[in-house]
């Protein structure tokens, strides 16, 4: 790692487009882009009515375009009707695409098993009748408890053919939290397998569906349909459940798509918010359709030749917007990935790229910044071992990326030869929001730069009145999209709170602090509850990581505020170094280092006031660091909130230990 300022404030790098990209992009140049978003600033109706017509497939078209009538609760192309799945593999029968592969499924073991358009279309149709053939209807709600599988996509498909809406709840989270997600959207169907298989290890689903379901108030449900995925050894509840092969054995390869309007929910992802409960978040048919599909498009400028691969796993909205629904719609080849990126070495990633010839892959900052640090320290499975000439486009999602990690994917996953998108956008936003598009968009390491065609975007105060350039704000979104969260599934209240609340003008609220440069370029500077006031200034908790990460010494950094009867607060950092832990006068050594070194990246206000050490961070399982703990540790005080989603429970107790 280089010595050089990599604070966020202080980045002043550029990347021009490279002109292969340019060249036949779907939005070409600057010009281009500023064409679409007059288009869209001028009318929006038409704008989103044009592509609407051009890009989906309407069994009754739409007359309305955006019903603002119960506003915040918006409806788009209501009085249309289409269907989902329709528009993912249908579409594509009788054309060339058919013959295609669509799912280049890999298992952690390695074995590779493709399906074509055809055969996927098939597959889901059979796995649809046998739903249909237990008794199930349109409106119900299912559970997908699922490990990585052509099968978990083949579920989520069928459920969008029927109009039956799917909560997808990632294979691992604990059977309370899938409990709890079963009686708030009151299923009346589970499909989960028997096992999963990670890194070598198989892990239990079925069992914690039992579990799940035995805890109560999940009385609803009447079927569990099981993916044998490993064969292990599970109870089985007679007339409940329900083997996957053997609800689609003899059902016919045709099912009609049902007819839905636009505005039938399509699923409800859970997702945390700044409190206790998970948030469901609702997603209605067409216009989350039109956004995965037209940001697939757009952003990742798909081509007919491309090999895409998303890392994410369908428990996550990447996942259900960048695997099962995007980029079947656009008819591309895909990659999808059961096991983890460190296994069988840590080189698997680049190994897979360079076997699939990916040509596109978007993966998240969290896994870049572990891949750096394990390539490192394992130089026969680097990047640079690797034919990677396959790429052409990488991208970035989740969390910021600071610009040490964007440099080292830049260089050595990219080559030199490819973007970096860093794209910007949430569970509610359904598809990118803010993000460079390849044959566009000059790039700034750390900033996701302009946003989509569309999309209205600012930076607000607490009355919502726009900041100047360089000043830190709200990130809001002026106008609703078509990819909108719809409501909180049951809780429509929370969800004007959440995301409208009143002395914002209507705006949706998107939860992150931002700023905008001299380019008008975003950089996101965290959740709003991780914007630090440090004497008055503020100060992003990124900016102090990044900083931190910037030095040869440390892997990962996290920050955090603690409240200080002088300063206001006081940043708190948790720091993983490139070496072993270090004690007594070693770490006050190298703390006191920590804290010159930031002094010097971005000033003394921002010298971390409380430095730890820890072998790694509390992470969730999606990798998203869990803040709100570390806050409560840099307080001094107890962890008392549910611990259960952490990946490593057990790092909270050394990073307690002050040194
Ligand atoms: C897609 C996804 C959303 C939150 C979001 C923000 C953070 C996501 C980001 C980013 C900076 C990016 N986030 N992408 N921050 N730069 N490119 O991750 O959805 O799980 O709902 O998380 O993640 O804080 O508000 P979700």
């Amino acid at each position: 790692m280089s010595n050089e300022i990599e604070s966020i404030l202080t980045e002043n790098r550029v990347f021009p487009p490279f002109d292969n990209l340019v060249q036949g992009a779907a939005i070409s140049g600057m010009d281009g882009y500023r064409a679409m978003c007059n288009e869209a600033d001028a009318n929006p109706d038409e704008f989103w009515a044009r592509l609407a017509r051009e890009n989906l497939v309407w069994n009754k078209p739409f007359t309305q375009v955006l019903d603002e009538s119960e506003a915040p609760f918006y409806r788009w192309f209501g009085d249309g009707e289409l269907n989902v799945s329709a528009n993912c593999l249908d579409k594509h029968l009788g054309t060339p695409t058919a013959n295609k592969t669509a799912l280049i499924f890999e298992s952690d073991d390695g074995k590779v098993t493709k399906v074509t358009y055809k055969e996927l279309h098939a597959r889901v149709c059979e796995f649809a009748n046998g739903i249909k053939a237990l008794g199930h209807k349109t409106g119900e709600r299912a559970i997908i408890y699922m490990p990585m599988s052509i099968e978990a996509v083949v579920a989520m498909q069928a459920c969008a053919r029927l109009g039956i809406i799917h909560s997808v709840v990632f294979g691992g989270f604990s059977s309370k939290s899938l409990h709890e997600r079963t009686v708030d959207v009151g299923a009346s169907l589970v499909i989960t397998a028997d096992e999963q298989v990670r890194g070598g290890k198989t892990i239990p689903l079925k069992n914690a569906v039992d579990e799940a379901l035995g805890m109560g108030g999940c009385e609803a449900v009447s079927h569990v349909i099981v993916y044998k995925r490993t064969g292990g050894q599970v109870a089985w509840s007679e007339g409940r459940d329900v083997w996957m092969h053997d609800a689609t054995a003899n059902q016919a390869s045709q099912c009609e798509p049902v007819a839905l309007s636009a505005e039938h929910p399509l699923f409800i992802l859970y997702t945390s918010g700044s409190t206790g409960k998970p948030k469901g978040v609702q997603h209605a048919s067409g216009g989350f359709l039109l956004w995965s599909l037209l940001t697939v498009n757009w952003t990742f400028d798909a081509k007919d030749s491309d090999v895409f691969w998303c890392t994410a796993d369908v428990g996550w909205v990447t996942g259900h917007t960048y695997i099962t629904y995007g980029p079947l719609a656009a008819g591309l080849t895909q990659v999808v990935f059961e096991g983890v990126p460190t296994y069988p070495t840590v080189g698997r990633f680049w190994d897979m790229i360079q076997r699939h010839k990916v040509t596109v892959f978007y993966t998240a900052p969290t896994a870049i910044r572990s891949l750096t640090k394990a390539a490192e320290a394992s130089p026969s499975h680097h990047p640079r071992e690797y034919d990677l000439s396959s790429l052409r486009i990488i991208g970035s999602v989740g969390e910021p990326i600071n610009p040490e990690a964007w440099m080292w994917y830049y260089k050595n996953v990219g080559g030199e030869r490819c973007p970096v998108l860093d794209t910007w956008w949430q569970t509610e936003t359904g598809a990118h929001m803010i993000t460079p598009l390849p044959g566009v968009t000059p790039l700034k390491p750390g900033s996701c730069t302009l946003p989509l065609p569309g999309i209205a975007a600012a930076v607000v105060d607490e009355a919502g009145e726009e900041v100047e350039q360089g000043k830190g704000g709200f990130l809001v979104i002026k106008r609703p999209w078509p990819g909108m969260i719809r409501t909180i599934w049951g809780d429509p209240e929370r969800f004007k709170k959440s995301y409208f609340p009143p002395e914002l003008k209507g705006y949706y609220l998107a939860g992150d602090g931002a700023q905008r440069d001299k380019d008008n370029y975003f950089w996101i500077m965290g959740r709003i509850d991780d914007v630090l006031n440090v004497s008055g200034h503020r100060l992003g908790t990124m900016e102090v990581e990044s900083a931190l990460v910037a030095h040869d010494l440390v892997a990962e950094a996290a920050v955090v505020g603690r409240p200080d009867a002088t300063t206001g607060e006081a940043v708190v950092a948790f720091v993983v170094l490139n070496q072993s832990l270090p004690e007594g006068e070693e770490a006050d050594h190298i703390a006191k280092q920590l804290r010159d070194w930031v002094a010097r990246e971005i000033g003394p206000i921002a010298k971390p006031k409380d430095i730890r050490f820890g072998e790694n961070l509390p992470k969730t399982r999606s990798g998203k660091i869990m803040r709100r703990l570390l806050r409560v540790v840099a307080k001094g005080e107890q962890v008392t909130q549910d611990v259960s989603t952490l990946e490593n429970p057990a790092i909270l107790d050394q990073l307690s230990q002050a040194h």
